[in-house]
């Protein structure tokens, strides 16, 4: 299973919902911050096997590091535009980029 992770309300449910729903142009642009875990099911057509990604909130941030066991890939969300939290979503990717778990599976971010 995929992760998802970033720093809060930087888009990763509505992104993650839009991939879910990419042929229907009217999704609910209305999120709840993600306290816990969401995981969303997205389909790659009829000869692949559909994918599983499972996004933490920001909130749980210091736990991030509990999920990082034997995943494979993990998508990291920015809010490019809020420069206010920039300096914080440096330092969690750089905390989540060296993290030895994560290296010891060759995990790609
Ligand atoms: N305009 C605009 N608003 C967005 C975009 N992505 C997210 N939002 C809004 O930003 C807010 C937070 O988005 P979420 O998708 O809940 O953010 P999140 O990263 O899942 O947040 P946590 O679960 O708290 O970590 C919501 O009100 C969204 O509708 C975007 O690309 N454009
Ligand atoms: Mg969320």
């Amino acid at each position: 299973m995929l992760l998802c992770i970033g720093p809060e309300g930087t888009g990763k449910t509505l992104l993650l919902r839009r991939l879910a729903n990419l042929t229907k142009p009217d999704i609910n642009l209305t999120t709840v911050p993600t306290v816990g875990m969401n995981i969303t099911t997205i389909s790659q057509g009829p000869d692949l096997p559909p994918i599983s990604i499972r996004e933490l909130g920001g909130s749980m941030a210091p736990i991030w590091h509990s999920y990082y066991g034997g995943v494979p890939k993990v998508m990291y969300v920015i809010d490019a535009v809020n420069l206010t939290q920039l300096g914080e979503a440096t330092m969690l990717l750089m905390d989540l980029l060296s993290h030895p778990r994560l290296r010891a599976s060759q995990c790609t971010v």
